[in-house]
């Protein structure tokens, strides 16, 4: 009975994760980071220049630089897929010119159900 319960208690886990950007690409093809609903999520973006990036459905955005790796930190709450999408500072992108370019996902989130 006793076994039951500290397994329970341990069930949401903290969960880390890399992502290593290289001109603007994941360096490792696109990874799909799979965990638990109620895990905390740790990703940690290291990237060869500077970088804005947004995980949809939770909406959380943070910022990489190549001195100072970002930290996506949060609480999978909501189940689902989410894309985690790079937002490009390149001037054309700001114009809209070139969306679809600086909006492609470079990892995603898989929040299983409990
Ligand atoms: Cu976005």
């Amino acid at each position: 009975m006793l076994l039951g319960i500290s397994i329970a208690a341990v069930e949401a886990a903290e969960q880390q994760f890399q992502l290593s950007l290289k001109a603007g690409s994941p360096e490792n093809g696109v990874q799909t980071f799979k965990v638990r609903q109620n895990d905390r999520v740790l990703v940690t973006i290291s990237t060869d220049r500077k970088a804005e990036l947004h995980l949809h459905g939770y909406d959380v955005k943070i910022a990489a630089q190549p001195a100072l790796p970002g930290q996506l930190d949060f609480i999978a709450k909501i189940s689902g897929r989410f894309p985690l999408t790079i937002h490009s500072h390149h001037p054309a992108n700001q114009k809209g010119l070139k969306l679809t370019g600086g909006h492609g996902a470079v990892a995603y989130v898989e929040v299983h159900p409990k």
